[in-house]
């Protein structure tokens, strides 16, 4: 067993570099690096290039291991290295170097148009994953004999539904990527050269979000909650799925995330094309204001008979405070600036997941030049970033692999909240200049990466040791992985079969590279881009 844990894809020159050591105190290290023909092994050379000395001990509750801490941040010339030490198995190897995270930038964000749901893929742009077009039948409006063309968008995970509000912090992941992170849209999707047929980051949001406008009730504003058929298939590929599609009813959440997208989406797309903009920001504001004076206090409920992704989120207000920031962001009027500072003095949000949209309403309005906002307002939510940031940090400095969690924190999807800590902590050091923080946020990055307990690098494809049975259809249909998709993580709860083999290991390691551990093993659109996030971020 390895207890040596490095990042298994590598570290850029100047980041910190950290190892952690498990069972034993090592005491000494040596950073190795390999030279000569690797692959055909002509002339390897190993050379020792660095030694380190570990930190005291460090109990972490959540993987119950005494880990010893080393850094290696001095190492910083290109090239391919492992790490070892006395009596103990050697570490994954790992690259470091400017260009480290190149292909894994292509595959994750490759991986949203391999999602596409209601177009044919060729076997030119998709490769194995090829595939005919799926669900472009008219879908049923539940408990009516209305029938509507809801077509396009992506799949939401490793099943084939198609639900609003992953959709929409997903969408907002990925702008906000690009705006950090502008090199983005060279990126050519579908693997084409010509610039005729290449496929950019740019038109692919928008293939997500000419979807999303389809949900949109044309006579009174608001927004289905989602679109599936009535239960999950077996492992089959999209084409396959023909039952009928059913849509959900409207929601609040689904409403107001979309309104907030839309804006969003609608800011971003006025440098590309003006029509579409307009377009956008016309369907946020109608769906905005069908928000008025409707409460659901329990939210989104399944009907009966309908058994697929709930996206139950009794909070509304996180949604509303979002549309509100992001809508006074988009066009400077004054009852949704009205709306959203009020709103501020009772609660700051934090998050960007799914059901935690606070963080996205906090950058929107602290960030609007374009507008006048207030300066009171602006400190307390930069004040409230930074405490945030600070709490992370506490209870990351009490970890052994240096992650904010705490054993609770290990629920369904425990991936997407390390990206999203990792995204709060470069917050508050955006806001201070504090190192302490941009440190701790690259932990995060490593953690995902392979420097964890399982010694996983949690992207398929990626890293000496990645998962290969996601809960993925098109995964599991053609036997093989598809590259670049960031799986759940650990999560503690009896949630499927695997669950009970599972849930009385030490927190961070309930975890199993199985195809049946959804509640592990899955993978969605809004993980993806929550790393794409991180990854941008911390590569700008
Ligand atoms: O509601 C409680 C909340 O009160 C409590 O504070 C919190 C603390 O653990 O738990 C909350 O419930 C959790 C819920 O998410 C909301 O966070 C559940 O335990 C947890 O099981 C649930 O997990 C969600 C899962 O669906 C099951 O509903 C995941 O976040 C969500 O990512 C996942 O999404 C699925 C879609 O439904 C279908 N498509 C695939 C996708 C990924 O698996
Ligand atoms: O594949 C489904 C996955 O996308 C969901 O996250 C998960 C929980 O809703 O459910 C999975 O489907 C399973 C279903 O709930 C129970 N029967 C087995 C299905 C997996 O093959
Ligand atoms: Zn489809």
């Amino acid at each position: 067993m390895k207890n040596i844990l490095v990042n298994q894809i590598g570290y850029q020159p100047t980041a910190t570099k950290k190892v952690v050591f498990r069972e034993e105190n090592p005491e000494e290290f040596f950073v190795i690096k390999i030279e000569g023909d690797i692959k055909s092994g002509t002339s390897v050379e190993e050379k020792e290039v660095f030694k380190g000395f570990t930190g005291g001990a460090v109990m972490s509750p959540n993987s119950q291991e005494t880990n010893y801490i080393g850094d290696f941040s001095s190492v910083t010339d290109t090239g391919i290295y492992y790490i070892k030490s006395k009596n103990m198995e050697t570490s994954c190897q790992f690259i470091i170097g400017e260009k480290v995270y190149d292909d894994l930038f292509y595959h994750s964000l490759r991986f949203f148009y391999l999602q596409r749901c209601g177009s044919e893929l060729s076997q030119e742009d998709a490769g194995k994953f090829v595939h005919k077009s799926c669900h472009d039948t008219l879908a049923r409006i539940y408990g009516t004999d209305r029938f509507i063309q809801v077509r396009g968008g992506w799949h939401d995970a490793g099943d084939y539904g198609r639900y609003i509000v992953a959709a929409a912090v997903t969408v907002a992941d990925l702008i906000l990527s690009i705006l950090f992170k502008p090199d983005l849209i060279h990126l050519s999707l579908n693997g084409s050269s010509n610039s005729d047929s290449r496929l950019d980051l740019i038109s692919e949001i928008r293939y997500e979000l000419d979807w999303m406008l389809t949900m949109q009730n044309k006579e009174t504003g608001r927004v289905y909650h989602k679109v599936t058929c009535e239960g999950f298939p077996g492992f089959i590929m999209p084409e396959n799925e023909t039952d009928e599609l059913v849509i959900c009813e409207e929601s609040v959440a689904a409403t107001a995330d979309f309104a907030a997208c839309m804006a969003l989406a609608s800011d971003f797309y006025k440098e590309y094309d003006k029509d579409f903009s307009k377009q956008l920001l016309y369907a946020a504001k109608r769906a905005y204001e069908s928000l008025d004076g409707w409460e659901t206090p329990l939210g989104f409920k399944n009907p009966e008979g309908v058994v697929t992704g709930e996206y139950g989120d009794a909070n509304q207000l996180d949604e509303i405070y979002w549309a509100s920031a992001q809508l006074y962001k988009a066009t400077g009027e004054q009852k949704y600036r009205l709306k959203f500072e009020t709103m501020v003095q009772n609660e700051i949000y934090h998050g960007y997941g799914w059901e935690d949209v606070g963080s996205f309403g906090n950058i929107a309005y602290v960030n609007t030049k374009e507008f006048e906002t207030d300066e009171k307002v602006v400190n307390s939510i930069q004040n409230a970033i930074i405490l945030h940031g600070e709490r992370l940090l506490e209870i990351a400095q009490r970890d052994g692999y240096g992650i904010s969690f705490e054993p609770a924190d290990y629920r369904w999807g425990s991936n997407m909240y390390v990206a999203e800590n990792g995204n709060h902590l470069y917050d508050a050091f955006l806001l201070t200049q504090d190192k302490k923080y941009l440190t701790a946020s690259l932990n995060h990055l490593d953690y995902l990466l392979g420097k964890n307990p399982m010694n996983l690098c949690y992207i398929t494809g990626f890293g000496q040791n990645a998962p290969i049975k996601p809960h993925h259809r098109p995964s599991a249909a053609i036997m093989e992985p598809m590259k670049g998709m960031l799986v759940g993580g650990p999560a503690v709860g009896d949630f499927d079969t695997i669950s009970p083999r599972l849930y009385n290991n030490p927190p961070a390691k309930c975890y199993a590279d199985e195809l049946d551990s959804y509640s592990t093993n899955e993978i969605t659109i809004y993980w993806n881009s929550a790393f794409v996030y991180l990854l941008s971020v911390l590569t700008k």
